[in-house]
């Protein structure tokens, strides 16, 4: 058959299978060889749309992953690959959890997915549920221990809030020296055009955090001391707020105590309330000095999805629309720092729009909700399953048969 006689939806099946390495998904052959824990958790929200047993195996292998600490790494390198850079050996991360990993983690979007996976068949989900219950709690208070500044979850490496080159990191990028950092070999521009990546000096910077994590051992309390990043950010402190209550919403499933979840909640609230700027906009804080960043950025759209309303977001939601025909932006359309092309910089991602839309969608918001997820499906079926998008004209941008954007078509798009 011919890839046109296809159905869209077939071929975002194919895509988590071409995708799949064997319990684990990888976002996309070539670029991103390994397992990437949200990356993941999507992934298991797709699968769970035709396969559920291969939905918990993907979350049970993340979670395989984590350290004892708690945390659960950003990146699972499964198998040597050296198509991508930084890996293994560069982390120095080799033996803190069972698999080789990264140092950092990323969006903890997991206990929402795993409540949506169980959902689907809660009879065959009850046992791989409540053998991941403990380890999602682990991951949760390992946020509220080593990532938490009075409720407002910060990251410490742009990596970790899975938007790497956001211009939200710009003032705290700037103030690192990244002396020292040696030569080094990037990867990613190999396999994707340059001018959608990021650039040499944010990866000097991305390199020089990496090198200063290994030589602490990749110890939370070493690391604590000193941060030279520290930016609390909208997308870690509204997805941990949302995930904190399925975890507690799965807490009640189980029969499990939620008092410490509970507890949790309470603190993001404080903490995400925090993040609304003088104009009402929630950003993300430098935490070094004090300064919110102005940006309307995807993540400020994340509120409803953590449960909270703002009129002011309501109103930059209707302005997203008018500005472009396509889902709402990484990056505000026409402020000076927008990017139609680079990554975090303006392109739209299928992924925070799917957040956003079902947060819109349970706050009463629902032609909304029901606009962007049209807006989603439209551009998708048009353009294909590109990691990313030009918000300006739809082109697909950075890697393609992506896993994400494919799951993000079964389980909400579509
Ligand atoms: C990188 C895999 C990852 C995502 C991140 C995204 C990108 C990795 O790709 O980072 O090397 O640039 O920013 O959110 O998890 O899809």
């Amino acid at each position: 058959m011919s890839q046109d006689h296809i159905s869209i939806d077939e071929q975002a099946r194919a895509i988590l299978r071409g995708n799949d390495r064997g319990g684990y998904t990888v976002p996309t052959a070539g670029l991103y060889p390994y397992q990437w824990n949200w990356d993941s958790a999507f992934a298991a929200w797709g699968f769970a749309q035709f396969d559920i047993d291969r939905a918990w195996a993907e979350l049970e292998t993340l979670f395989a992953g984590q350290w004892p600490s708690g945390m659960v790494p950003h990146i699972l390198f499964h198998k040597p690959d050296p198509g991508y850079f930084p890996g293994p050996d560069v982390w120095g991360a080799q033996d803190k959890g069972t698999t080789p990993s990264s140092g950092i983690s990323q969006p903890p979007v997991a206990a929402s997915f795993a409540r949506a996976v169980y959902e689907k068949d809660p009879a065959a989900g009850e046992p791989r549920l409540r053998a991941l219950f403990t380890r999602m709690v682990d991951w949760h208070r390992w946020f509220m221990d080593w990532r938490s500044d009075g409720g407002a979850i910060f990251i410490t490496h742009p990596w970790e809030a899975g938007r790497d080159n956001a211009p939200d990191w710009d003032e705290a990028m700037a103030a690192i020296d990244p002396v020292g950092v040696g030569e080094y070999t990037r990867r990613d521009t190999s396999h994707v055009d340059p001018a959608m990546r990021p650039t040499k000096e944010d990866y000097d910077r991305y390199i020089w955090l990496v090198q200063r994590g290994r030589r602490l051992d990749w110890d939370d309390a070493a690391l604590a001391k000193d941060r030279p990043f520290m930016v609390a950010d909208p997308t870690m402190t509204f997805i941990l707020l949302r995930a904190n209550r399925d975890l507690a919403a799965l807490a009640d499933l189980l029969g499990e105590d939620r008092g410490e979840i509970d507890s949790w909640t309470a603190r993001l609230e404080a903490g995400a309330a925090r993040l609304k700027g003088e104009d009402g906009v929630f950003d993300a804080i430098n935490l070094t000095t004090g300064h919110h960043t102005g940006n309307v950025s995807c993540a400020s759209f994340l509120c409803w999805y953590a449960g909270l309303e703002s009129d002011v977001m309501l109103d930059e939601l209707r302005q997203a629309f008018d500005a472009s025909p396509y889902p709402i932006p990484s990056h505000k359309v026409g402020t000076e720092i927008f990017n139609p092309k680079r990554y975090w910089r303006g392109p739209t991602w299928a992924i925070i729009n799917a957040l956003i839309g079902r947060g819109l969608a349970e706050m009463g918001h629902k032609p909304e909700a029901e606009k962007l997820r049209l807006l989603t499906r439209e551009l998708i079926a048009r353009h294909g399953f590109a990691e990313y998008f030009n918000p300006l004209n739809g082109d697909p941008a950075g890697g393609g048969t992506f896993t994400w954007t494919a799951a993000v078509w079964l389980a909400w798009a579509s």
